[in-house]
């Protein structure tokens, strides 16, 4: 069963800029992260990951770093960082940093120096191309619009960054940038740190060539696809593993965009040679458009069980899953697969929390926060909603209006909101100006409310966690094996979890209205307790099964 710390885990995502400030600028800090552990500790979960803390121009919140080994002025001072290290450390907290190198910030001394000439002793940190034909070296489009390439023009070469200009793309090929990695990585490790998450990992290694790539109907470029998995990928992961993870008592993550099952086999192996578990986006990418996220189609119950089932199914055993809907890039999943109800991120959870993977909490989603009504394009602060938004319609692809109502419902601005701690001004989050429109809502979705209300969606979530982390069933929620009922069920989403002889049904009412079923022969007959319920009702699960509506249910049967 290879039992490890980091699988008996739930971790909480903390987007910094958001989440706390103790100092009135209108921005988030370590210390206000530091003063809300006892929050954490409330909830129950044993692991932070923490956003980019580190020295940053923040033209994509932190995902530019200027400097890995000091933290950004705003945050606050490494002293601070330290003492939030320790707090948590007596709390039994651990804290996984966020890793950000498949690019640095074009302010990082790295680049200053690359950019300064061709024959700089760092010109090859970066990845530099003559113009063809006069134009960008290939049809690549970057992730928040434009080409992926930046004319230089005191050199006279483009360089190349698939994400914002002023996130040039490392070249994971020359190993002295990778010596600088690793260096960099153990230094954190030295200071006691519990373990990496990895952004965009599995774009490290570019394609050979730089071959173009297809551009979709309606696209200007060719999508970042092209170098997902790229040919050395995990070369590089497991030169990582052997010269810096396997040394530490650490967990890894690997943000995987476009991994499928078979690379995750390779990213998340269980001998341990890259990564502990890996984000996939194959569920959250169910409800994306032919040509981009911007668009309001909703995700299919059926699509999302089949999805979720194989990647439970098909890592069984061979590689480790995550388990996810929210987070910093995503829009809160109670307005996504939800109907912004209570019951109804109650629902989500349940169905979440009880597979078999480490679950994630992202901040506010134990609230039931939603996503937030900002209006104008002026009140958005994301890179990637904005850039969409000007190129999108000056280039007459989308017409304004239509474009905007699907990035009010798709952009990551809804889960950078500030969190709603009580209902004083900003939500408690900040004496100042915050960085960011507050979600008005906060007056009914707060965390002083949901303390002080044991129906609350806070306290729902504490009880899964408990659930997973320490209670008789503790075993069987992370070890245990899946199995999917109902496959074809429009509302239901039912599983099972197996392990020595005991099983747990659990059965999720996705939709608004009552939902029947006849479970299989054998399952349900007989219920020896009953876990976790989100309603008052009780539903006949013997035979002809009728759950209330978006009612959730985990029994342990016979
Ligand atoms: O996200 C990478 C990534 O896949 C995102 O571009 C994602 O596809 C998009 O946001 C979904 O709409 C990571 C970080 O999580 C993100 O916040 C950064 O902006 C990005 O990398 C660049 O570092
Ligand atoms: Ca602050």
């Amino acid at each position: 069963m290879n039992k490890a710390w980091w699988k008996e885990s739930v971790v909480y995502q903390v987007y910094p800029r958001s989440f706390c400030d103790s100092n009135g600028d209108g921005v988030g800090d370590l210390n206000g992260i530091t003063g809300k552990l006892d929050y954490l500790k409330e909830l129950g979960i044993n692991v932070i990951w923490m956003s980019p803390v580190y020295k940053s121009p923040n033209d994509d919140n932190g995902y530019d770093i200027a400097d890995y080994q000091d933290i950004m002025d705003e945050f606050g001072t490494m002293e601070d960082f330290d003492h939030l290290l320790s707090e948590a450390h007596n709390r039994g907290i651990r804290i996984v940093m966020d890793l950000v190198v498949n690019h640095t910030s074009d302010e990082h001394a790295w680049f200053m120096e690359s950019r300064s000439s061709r024959e700089n002793d760092k010109r090859d940190y970066y990845i530099w191309r003559e113009a063809k034909d006069g134009k960008e070296p290939t049809n690549w489009g970057s992730c928040f619009s434009g080409s992926a390439w930046e004319w230089d023009e005191k050199t006279q070469m483009y360089y190349l960054h698939f994400f914002s200009k002023k996130q040039p793309d490392l070249n994971w090929d020359n190993p002295r940038v990778r010596d600088e990695v690793f260096h960099m990585m153990t230094w954190w490790c030295e200071k006691g740190i519990d373990g990496f998450r990895m952004d965009v990992i599995s774009m490290i290694s570019k394609p050979d060539g730089f071959p173009d790539g297809p551009i979709p109907e309606g696209a200007l470029y060719a999508d970042s696809a092209i170098t997902c998995n790229g040919p050395h990928v995990h070369e590089y992961l497991q030169e990582m593993n052997r010269r810096v993870l396997s040394k530490y008592d650490i967990m890894t993550v690997g943000e995987c965009a476009g991994v499928t099952i078979e690379e995750a086999k390779k990213y998340a192996n269980a001998d341990g040679t890259e990564l502990n578990m890996v984000f996939q986006f194959e569920h959250v990418g169910l409800d994306a458009g032919e040509v981009d996220k911007w668009c309001k189609d909703k995700i299919s119950l059926p699509a999302l069980k089949a999805n979720l089932t194989k990647w439970q199914t098909e890592l069984n055993d061979v590689a480790w899953n995550s388990l996810f809907f929210c987070n910093h890039d995503q829009p809160r999943v109670i307005s996504r697969l939800g109907d912004d109800s209570p019951v109804s991120a109650k629902c989500i959870a349940t169905m979440i929390h009880f597979m078999k993977g480490t679950p994630y909490v992202y901040q506010g989603e134990e609230l039931g926060m939603t996503n937030c009504p900002f209006g104008s394009i002026e009140n958005y602060r994301d890179i990637e909603s904005i850039n969409a938004y000007h190129e999108l319609t000056e280039a007459n692809l989308r017409e304004p209006k239509e474009l905007l109502s699907c990035i009010a419902y798709k952009s990551r601005d809804n889960a950078r909101t500030p969190m709603q701690w009580d209902d004083s001004e900003n939500a408690g989050f900040s004496t100042g100006t915050p960085w960011i429109m507050v979600n008005p809502n906060y007056k009914e979705i707060n965390a002083a409310k949901e303390l002080a209300d044991p129906d609350s969606v806070f306290h729902y979530y504490q009880k899964l966690i408990k659930l997973r982390r320490d209670s008789e069933w503790s075993e069987l929620i992370v070890y245990g094996d899946y199995e999917l009922l109902l496959p074809e069920d429009e509302q239901i989403f039912a599983y099972t979890r197996s392990l020595n002889g005991r099983r747990l049904l659990v059965l999720c009412n996705f939709s608004d209205r009552m939902a029947e079923a006849e479970l299989p022969d054998g399952v349900g007959e007989k219920v020896l307790s009953v876990l976790i319920n989100n309603t008052e009702e009780m539903p006949e699960v013997f035979g002809n099964l009728r759950l209330a509506p978006w009612q959730a249910i985990c029994c342990e049967i016979a």
